[in-house]
């Protein structure tokens, strides 16, 4: 049959379900998930690709949320449309999200031992208002024991307990990036079908890259190991800079490209900036999946176990030998 009409119908669902064979009694709710993860990411790419034309899409809504950042309408829009599409999951019992202090409980969706989602809606929402590329990030995770009194305790576990993680980038095309621990693979939103169709296989960073990734207007707040590594990408041939403001756009080129992604923590607040459980952990899952590293510095971010939801994690993230090369910077624990 024809290459292309093949490749068009490896859709997401399909690949899913042929990732799923040795996943037993997952198999089908995972690959469900994962078309409920895809419908919320054609929702929030199409309100993008209208943003200018329709009112109440761009701009600030005026509130301040939970982090103390200013909201701006399309995090609110693209929280509320994970929630609307998961609640008729039938799947999906609580929803983790940077935009709600306390989880969002799904009652009616509820026999034990179903899934939760993580998730940051609009992760980069600084770049809605100027047309960039922004991005999405979900992570699943089972959920364990009864969760009664609300705290959800059982999601304070480390990151190797995710089922399934990865993003959503809305650039020039909209693609969904995720690993289930078989790999890592690249979709294509194709609009004219309304489908994500597979476009890579087991997609393997490469061990190094030029770029080193991370925001140097904090450089006076960091360490003095992050300066001298930041000295040493300076005078060293080979080494140039991006950093666009949405951490899924830099990773993604960093996925893609190879090299390395930091966003240190400063004096005032060594924790960083980044968030553990769906920033910084659902990434490290694909790029590990990848054939990478991710680490606060100290530890792997997957062996990280959070103390509280919104825990907030220092990141070197990217290809094997650039992590190394941030680590061989870093003062040595004494
Ligand atoms: P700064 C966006 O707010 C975000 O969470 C990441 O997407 C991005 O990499 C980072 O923060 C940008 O933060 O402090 O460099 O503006």
């Amino acid at each position: 049959t024809d290459k292309t009409l093949d490749r068009d119908c490896t859709t997401l669902s399909r690949h899913v379900l042929q990732q799923l064979q040795s996943f037993g009694p997952n198999a089908q709710d995972l690959s469900a998930l994962m078309n409920r993860i895809a419908l919320a990411g054609k929702l929030i790419a199409r309100r993008f690709s209208r943003a200018g034309l329709m009112e109440d899409v761009l701009g600030f809504t005026g509130e301040v949320n939970v982090q103390g950042e200013s909201v701006k309408k399309m995090d609110i829009y693209a929280n509320e449309v994970f929630i609307s599409v998961f609640k008729q999951s039938g799947l999906v019992c609580r929803l983790a999200s940077e935009e709600m202090e306390k989880p969002y409980y799904i009652p009616e969706n509820c026999p034990i031992g179903r899934y939760t989602l993580l998730y940051d809606p609009i992760d980069g929402s600084s770049n809605t208002d100027i047309n960039l590329s922004l991005g999405s990030i979900f992570s699943i995770r089972q959920q364990e024991g009864t969760d009664s009194d609300g705290e959800a305790k059982d999601l304070l576990t480390n990151g190797r307990k995710q089922l399934a993680a990865g993003y959503i980038i809305y650039g020039p095309s909209t693609m969904l990036v995720y690993s289930m621990g078989t790999g890592v693979h690249f979709f294509t939103l194709d609009p004219s079908l309304g489908e994500f169709i597979l476009t890579e296989e087991n997609v393997k960073i490469p061990e190094h890259g030029s770029v080193y990734s991370v925001n140097e207007g904090n450089f006076w707040q960091w360490d003095e190991s992050y300066r001298e590594y930041i000295r040493y990408v300076h005078r060293t041939e080979g080494y140039t800079a991006r950093y666009s403001g949405a951490m899924v756009s830099d990773i993604h080129r960093t996925l893609v490209q190879g090299g390395v992604f930091l966003y240190p923590g400063t004096l005032q607040k060594p924790e960083g900036k980044l968030r553990l459980l769906y920033e910084s952990a659902p990434l490290a899952f694909l790029i590990e999946q990848a054939g990478g590293r991710a680490t606060t510095g100290k530890m792997e971010i997957l062996d990280v176990v959070p103390k509280q939801l919104h825990q907030r994690t220092p990141l070197i993230i990217g290809s094997k030998q650039d992590v190394a090369k941030v680590e061989s910077f870093l003062k040595k624990e004494d």
